[in-house]
């Protein structure tokens, strides 16, 4: 049977369609940036004075999805062979409606979406997980529910700028009557899954756990805390649920456009770290996940709720039951991005100047990448630091440069993670950036640990595709795993023991340096 998982991501939307009969699978990504210029967000949000917010148009959400579907067709799949969907959206992010899908989502089907949707928007824009314009919200809402003590002990994390209620609360406070007027409010994943269906569907917990609103151990959202975000927000959500919930049937417009079947099940959608878990076969605690994609994040499900005394780490829930902790950092692949093209560099070239050009510790040349405000370590503003070398700090070393950003990225995640508990032997990591061997080889010495890339390249749209099929055809998740996401042992890499010292010295020197940086952006506050 074929199952169809989508993922709305930050600068893409992915379509990934599993046959567990035949072990294919086919995937189509529509880059927001290229293909949707008019949009004006080359990197998958909209350009803003202030560095530290970050939105998006929903919009452009709904014509991609429009897109990759008419390309899924366009390549042959057949859409009416399809028996379940699921999917992801990056986590976080969120749609403002003035009127509920559940009264305004008959699409249809000789209109194109985005039209029908527009009229419905309260708020223009979708503030996304970039965000960082909600400190003032954090401590409001922590004073009113307690303190951030009490915020971990309920929601697994403090409060945070990028999560959901504290967004919510700014809008509240910066628009109330558009606050007041909106009927309904989506995070990315539920909003995607409601033009699906054409209907409102719910929060699931995986991705409800990221808004500082869900009450972990009761699976529901939690009064006092909607209480302490904005008036009324109890009205504008529905009651969260398991992931695996059943949550309505692919829209006529779908089936009219794009030849879906009549009553195509559609399962509640996740976050994109969620589902990710589910497309790396790591929803079982032991396994560590790094997923290298414009934030980079590592994760791993755990058998019991486990929390960050720091608050840097979270906990959101894991699709197959129970919890998984997540640390994410902003500075991923914009970060290496950043780096290539000041030195002009391609991606074969950055891997070559690692494996072949720079040796573990870099010489001493040291980059704190942060080119774009930092969640973990929390960074306000972009604080790109350069140490070393003349050459280096004048940006005339490229090769040290692209070890630089890389070592510091995997040795940061190093220092934040600890608090998962045992220290990783085998790493599983995915994402666009994993297909670079010099990554890899510093991502093994800089944890000692084996680095395991998977085969298949975007795992949270597989992970959609994988929930699918597990809610429609029973399967156990080890058999789907063994197809579907077995790793890629050709390319593993297994760390150099002779690099250990020197990263234990910069692991060191890195933390004193990062201390120093946040104690520097707090005296200025
Ligand atoms: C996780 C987070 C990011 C987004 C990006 O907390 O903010 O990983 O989910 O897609």
């Amino acid at each position: 049977m074929r199952f169809l998982g989508l993922d709305s991501s930050t600068q893409s939307l992915t379509a990934l369609v599993v046959d567990t009969d035949t072990g294919e699978v086919i995937d189509r990504s529509i880059a927001f940036g290229p293909r949707l210029p008019q949009y004006k967000s080359p990197n998958g949000f909209l350009a803003h004075a202030d560095p530290r917010v970050k939105h998006s148009d929903p919009l452009m959400w709904v014509e991609a999805l429009d897109l990759v579907l008419g390309e899924l067709r366009a390549v042959g799949v057949d859409l009416g062979a399809i028996r379940g969907v699921s999917g992801a959206g990056q986590q976080h992010g969120s749609v403002y409606l003035a009127r509920t899908i559940d009264e305004a989502g008959q699409w249809s089907a000789s209109e194109p979406l985005v039209d029908q949707v527009r009229p419905l928007l309260s708020r223009a824009t979708a503030p996304i997980w970039m965000d960082a314009s909600t400190g003032a919200e954090c401590a409001e809402i922590a004073a009113a529910a307690g303190g951030n003590d009490k915020m971990v002990a309920v929601t697994g994390s403090v409060a945070i700028e990028r999560f959901t209620g504290p967004q919510i609360r700014k809008f509240a406070k910066d628009d109330p009557a558009s606050y007041e007027r909106t009927a309904e409010i989506h995070l990315v994943s539920s909003f995607v899954a409601s033009l699906l269906t054409g209907t409102s569907v719910p929060i699931d917990f995986g991705d409800g756990a990221g808004m500082n609103l869900l009450d972990l151990a009761r699976g529901a959202w939690s009064p006092q805390l909607l209480d302490a975000t904005a008036p009324n927000l109890g009205r504008k959500l529905k009651p969260a649920v398991p992931s695996a919930t059943y949550a309505g049937v692919v829209a006529d417009y779908f089936i009219k456009r794009y030849g879906f079947a009549a009553n195509t099940p559609v399962i509640a959608f996740t976050g994109d770290n969620p589902s990710s878990l589910v497309g790396m076969g790591a929803t079982e605690p032991g396994t560590a996940v790094v997923s290298l994609g414009t934030s980079d994040t590592m994760f791993a499900a755990m058998a019991a709720p486990r929390t960050d005394p720091k608050g840097y780490g979270n906990v959101f829930g894991n699709p197959a039951g129970g919890f998984m902790a997540l640390c994410c950092f902003s500075n991923g692949s914009l970060a290496r991005e950043e780096v290539a093209k000041r030195c002009s560099l391609g991606w074969d070239e950055f891997a070559r100047a690692i494996l072949e050009q720079t040796r573990p510790g870099n010489g001493g040349d040291m980059l704190l990448p942060y080119f774009v405000p930092e969640i973990t370590p929390r960074l306000p503003a972009p604080a790109p630091r350069w140490f070393g070398s003349a050459d280096f700090v004048a940006g005339k070393n490229p090769a040290a440069a692209a070890r630089a950003v890389v070592e510091a990225q995997a040795l940061s995640m190093r220092l934040h993670s600890a608090f998962i508990g045992q220290p990783p032997d085998r790493i599983l990591v995915t994402g666009g950036a994993s297909k670079n061997a010099g990554i890899l080889r510093v991502l093994a010495d800089a944890f000692q640990a084996e680095i395991v890339p998977l085969r298949v390249g975007n795992s949270s749209a597989l992970g959609g595709a994988l929930r699918a099929a597990q809610a429609v055809e029973g399967q156990p998740w080890s058999d789907l795993y063994a197809r579907f996401a077995a790793p890629d042992l050709d390319r593993r890499v297994a760390p150099d023991g002779g690099s250990k010292v020197t990263y234990e010295g910069l692991l060191k020197q890195l933390q004193q340096r990062l201390n120093d940086l946040v104690a520097e952006t707090n005296a200025k506050r």
